[in-house]
């Protein structure tokens, strides 16, 4: 359908019509030739998180292993920032790039102008805002985690692991961000209709450990009746245990907590009993993400979605999965 309103006689009669085209939205997707070696770019959100450090790594080493040439920019988490990195990617004229979006909107507007430029875009572990910019049409495909499906889960544990009795802080991650949206919605879902779970405050603290401290904190000054903290990641997760701990509260039996991620530092947390459970959430999106670039190249179809599958942590597997632990 959009293949015929895109087609040059149809968009002039419209118009003239005094109908506009958003811009950057119109015609296919840009091509990838087939090549053995590309230059490639990938707009990192930050350095200063395991989960992101773990990534960059998986990207670097799977470029360097199939001789691609991986251009990395760090955007110190600013959108601002981000977007100019993504600016200058197309200006170094990459064959393709890979975004983190940091939150949906602003980095839609990204996608577009990569989309202008010719160069293909693939979106690893978040999305950008679909009435923006489409998979299939103004970028490949998003790979990463099902975020509502890892609400749940955590939802889901906190439910049983309190016979479905809990006062919860939630601590969000970024303000307009897909897993910040979609694991509040997880987990809001799989508490639903349990009178007893209650979520007593919910604030954002960016996915950060010293904010998370911070907020947690104040929250805890405000909400001294809390017996369960609910973190959209795990640095806010062990910013929550800080916390509880100065406070003179005891994570892992007065609080329980909850996290996602299932990093090294969450693992060990869950192994002394400070952490409840942590759901995993994959950054090692190397292999997958090169393999996506090549398929498109060789023309064959890509899904919208690429979903990583996740498991839970408690204390009956955190010992293995520190074995694998990022
Ligand atoms: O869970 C969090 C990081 O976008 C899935 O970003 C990712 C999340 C991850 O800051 O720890």
């Amino acid at each position: 359908m959009w293949k015929m309103i895109s087609h040059p006689l149809v968009l002039s009669i419209l118009s003239g019509c005094g109908i506009q085209n958003p811009i950057g939205t119109t015609g296919d997707l840009p091509k990838l030739e087939p090549k053995s070696s590309y230059r490639l770019g990938f707009a990192q959100i930050e350095t200063n998180i395991a989960w992101r450090i773990a990534q960059t790594e998986s990207m670097k080493e799977e470029a360097t292993r199939r001789g691609h040439q991986l251009i990395c920019t760090y955007a110190d988490g600013s959108e601002a920032k981000q977007i100019s990195d993504v600016d200058s990617l197309i200006a170094q004229k990459v064959d393709a790039i890979f975004i983190p979006p940091r939150s949906e909107k602003p980095l839609a507007r990204a996608v577009l102008k990569a989309k202008a430029a010719g160069i293909p875009v693939i979106l690893l572990d978040r999305g950008v805002d679909t009435s923006i910019a489409k998979a299939g049409r103004d970028y490949v495909t998003f790979i990463g985690s099902d975020f509502v499906e890892e609400g749940r889960m955590a939802g889901q544990w906190l439910l049983e692991a309190t016979d479905g009795k809990a006062e919860i802080i939630q601590l969000e991650g970024t303000v307009g961000s897909t897993p910040a949206s979609d694991r509040r919605r997880g987990f809001e879902e799989a508490i639903a209709g349990h009178e007893g779970m209650q979520i007593i405050a919910s604030q954002s603290a960016d996915f950060a450990r010293d904010k998370a401290r911070k907020v947690m904190e104040t929250l805890l000054q405000a909400h001294p009746n809390v017996t369960a903290v609910y973190a959209h990641g795990d640095d806010m997760a062990i910013g929550a245990i800080a916390a509880l701990e100065s406070a003179g509260r005891q994570p892992g039996t007065e609080v329980l907590v909850v996290g996602v991620d299932g990093s090294r530092v969450a693992l060990e947390l869950v192994v002394a009993g400070k952490l409840g459970a942590t759901i995993e959430c994959n950054p090692r999106f190397g292999p997958k993400a090169f393999d996506v670039l090549e398929d498109y190249a060789n023309g064959e179809s890509i899904p919208a979605k690429i979903i990583n599958p996740d498991r839970i942590f408690d204390a009956s597997n955190a010992a293995e999965g520190l074995k694998t632990a990022f």
